[in-house]
């Protein structure tokens, strides 16, 4: 059973999605990705998601529910990353030593996903791209931890963010491969970031989704297994992962007791919403815990079209979340 929980749209002026908030130095900054009706077909690639830019949102106050929205602006565009091609899709910030760095998924030139850095000063930008993608990074949506000193860069999505082309992290001479139904699913990837944060410490390394038994979630259980959208935190001691199962479009999440899993399956922890997408993260803030994602209401369903929502987020005594309703009606 689902909680209906009071939300809030959290920038009705424009089209904003796939959410990154952070809290540095007490303040809470929002990395979304930046929808814009470009007019191009919907398609199972995700062609329409064909965002240019990126802009840094704050909250202006102590309450996410209630507490005024400050747009900074245009952080970074499509122009300004030299290996680029396009589609902006779910970009995640991490500081380290008092610098910023902007993590993005783009298309190459050659249509294929890579991951871009680029640094700033300030949490709110701009932000200034390396001319190169990061080595060996392929696939979308990313998600950065810190932990104790560390930090790990979590990513990748199925169908039209392309995680089917790779195996063992090279690109299959065959192209795109998915696993038989009773075959494991094709997980998301964890790598440990270097010092100077711009690269990989290490070769990703799959992300292994356990059931109740202990066996990884099969390709065939589409209602549970990873698509996109991956998102840790820790609560209590323990690693949250908690990603988007596409299409059938529930927010799960998984527990583990490492950066690198294995993660067992716990449950949904928001229904779907309006949109072809679901999207979110999870952060404390204020003594409470809260879930920003995004639904398609406001744009009259248009999948595309994406707007930002925060509501509380609740967990149960044995540290299980409670599920949050996705409709609000
Ligand atoms: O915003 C484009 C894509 O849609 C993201 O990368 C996915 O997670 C989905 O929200």
């Amino acid at each position: 059973m689902a909680d209906k929980v009071q939300k809030r749209y959290l920038f009705p002026a424009d089209y904003m999605a796939d959410p990154s908030v952070h809290v540095f130095d007490g303040k809470l900054y929002i990395y979304p990705s930046h929808d814009w009706e470009s007019g191009i077909p919907e398609d199972d690639f995700g062609s329409h998601f064909d965002m240019k830019d990126y802009h840094v949102l704050s909250l202006e106050g102590p309450d996410p529910m209630t507490s005024p929205v400050k747009d900074h602006g245009v952080v970074l565009r499509r122009e300004d990353v030299l290996w680029g091609g396009r589609q902006l899709w779910d970009c995640d910030v991490a500081r380290r030593d008092g610098k910023y760095y902007l993590y993005f998924p783009m298309k190459d030139k050659t249509d294929i996903f890579r991951f871009g850095v680029a640094v700033s000063d300030s949490p709110t930008g701009p932000f200034v791209p390396l001319p190169d993608p990061m080595r060996g990074s392929y696939s979308i949506d990313v998600c950065v931890l810190e932990d104790e000193g560390e930090h790990y860069f979590y990513f990748g999505g199925i169908w039209g963010g392309q995680l089917q082309r790779y195996r063992d992290n090279k690109a299959l001479d065959t192209g795109s491969t998915f696993p038989a139904d009773d075959e494991p699913a094709i997980p998301p990837r964890v790598a440990r970031l270097r010092g100077d944060m711009l690269q990989f410490a290490e070769a990703p390394r799959p992300l292994v989704i356990l059931d109740a038994e202990g066996k990884p979630l099969t390709a065939g259980d589409n209602h549970r297994r990873f698509f996109e959208a991956s998102w840790v935190h820790k609560y209590n001691g323990k690693y949250y992962f908690s990603y988007s199962t596409g299409d059938t479009h529930h927010l799960c999440y998984a527990i583990g007791d490492n950066p690198y899993g294995p993660f067992t399956y716990q449950g949904e922890l928001l229904t779907p919403v309006v949109g072809w997408t679901t999207h979110h993260c999870i952060v404390e803030y204020g003594g409470k815990w809260w879930l920003f994602h995004h639904d398609s209401v406001p744009s009259g369903g248009r999948t595309w079209l994406r707007s930002l929502k925060v509501c509380e987020l609740r967990y149960n005594p044995d540290g299980t979340i409670r599920t949050v309703e996705g409709l609000d009606e």
